[in-house]
């Protein structure tokens, strides 16, 4: 194996094919962006609620994140380039309760995925409006979609509207539908049936020791 290819197969997470293309995967339909009335909006376990106009929030400060991007359906795209808000620009903004641990993320069109609020607030996590150089077309989540690219993508909410924080961890819209409420691709986190079986496993084995005791 060529070096390069060794460096891709490392980048590949298990079961999964590189693409160069990029799909669009969406549930329903592309939803119209409105420039006068978005909002984004940070609220729940806040202090205080925060909200942008559109205009408010490309005055924002920006940064760019290189990253690598995995569907559970199975594709994988390496080496793409979102400029966009810092997730940590957004919560130097916000005064959080002590009691937030999870965010439930709300898109359009009534879209939802849930995170712990540590893998939302992290280095890598943009909000993003541009890639590869070009604002983010309608399909793939303009003009505001969220990246967390150490996740599934499908917990890279597209046509982005708000943070809701949280000291409860409820499913979103793919978690009710039985994908994996955490979805980290390098530990193939693609189904709840996994957590089941996981989730078994401890039961059997704290039955277990309750025995051995
Ligand atoms: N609002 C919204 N965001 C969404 C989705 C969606 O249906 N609606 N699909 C998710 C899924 S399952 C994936 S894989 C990615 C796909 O992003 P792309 O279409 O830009 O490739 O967006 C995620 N974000
Ligand atoms: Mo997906």
């Amino acid at each position: 194996m060529s070096e390069t290819a060794d460096e891709l197969a490392r980048r590949t997470p298990p079961g999964q094919v590189l693409t160069t293309k990029w799909p669009v995967l969406t549930y329903g339909l592309t939803p119209k962006f409105n420039p006068t009335t978005w909002t984004f909006r940070c609220f729940g376990l806040v202090e205080q609620e925060v909200s942008w106009t559109w205009e408010e929030f490309l005055a924002l400060p920006r940064t760019e994140v290189h990253c690598d991007i995995h569907c559970v359906t199975r594709w994988s795209r390496l080496d793409n380039r979102f400029e966009g808000v810092p997730i940590r620009e957004i919560m130097k903004r916000v005064r959080l309760k002590p009691e937030a641990k999870f965010v439930m993320i709300h898109a359009d069109p009534d879209y939802t995925t849930n995170l712990p609020l540590a893998d939302l607030v992290d280095d890598d996590v943009v909000l993003a409006l541009k890639h590869d150089g070009q604002d983010l077309t309608p399909d793939h989540g303009g003009p505001l979609r969220l990246v967390v690219p150490k996740l599934y993508f499908w917990k890279s909410a597209k046509w982005l509207r708000g943070f809701e924080f949280l000291d409860v961890n409820p499913p979103g819209f793919w978690e009710v539908n039985g994908y994996h409420m955490h979805a980290d691709p390098w530990k193939d986190e693609r189904y709840s049936d996994q957590e089941t079986r996981a989730m078994q496993q401890m039961r059997a084995e704290s039955a277990r020791k309750l025995r051995a005791k």
